[in-house]
């Protein structure tokens, strides 16, 4: 199976990008975790990015926060799907990074999910690789149905409350 290569600007998403993690382990997808910044450590965020395909990665996601460059830059250097998760990291409450990260130019592709988003970013993740993988299409068609029957007992608990 491919990996998902999972890499934050900084330690300090951690908190955030634990929950891909999480995520990324409950579908059995293995995870290469780095900390690497667009600003900070340039060089290399480009050197992983221009070998994550050869070196057999499926999907990257890119957690930053505040002028957040980490999922573009990334972009810039593969052709494969990049994902980011826009961190809410300053004073801005995580506009400024939800803005730097979706705002990418035609050609450059980021997939920029909900600020800390970060259980939608490994979803996605999985549903790519699940593109080319039978038993992960339906491992996702499970979990879904799961997530369904807890929302129809919910209903039922709530209407048999209310509405007798
Ligand atoms: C971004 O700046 C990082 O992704 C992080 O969200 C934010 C703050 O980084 P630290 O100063 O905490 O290392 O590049």
């Amino acid at each position: 199976m491919k990996k998902v290569a999972v890499i934050m600007g900084s330690d300090s998403d951690l908190p955030v990008v634990e929950k891909a993690i999480t995520t990324l382990k409950e579908y059995g997808v293995p995870a290469e975790v780095h900390v690497f910044s667009a600003h900070r450590t340039p060089e290399q965020a480009r050197e992983f990015a221009l070998n994550a395909r050869k070196n057999g990665f499926g999907a990257i996601i890119c957690a930053a926060g505040k002028a957040a460059h980490l999922a573009g830059a990334f972009a810039a250097n593969t052709t494969l799907p990049v994902i980011g998760i826009p961190v809410k990291s300053s004073t801005l409450d995580g506009l400024d990074a939800l803005l730097s990260t979706v705002q990418m130019p035609a050609g450059i592709p980021v997939a920029t999910v909900a600020i800390d988003g970060a259980v939608n970013a490994a979803l996605l993740a999985v549903q790519i690789l699940s593109v080319s993988d039978e038993a992960l299409a339906d491992r996702l068609q499970q979990a879904r149905t799961a997530a369904t029957e807890a929302v129809l007992k919910k209903d039922a608990a709530v209407a048999d409350k209310y509405n007798s």
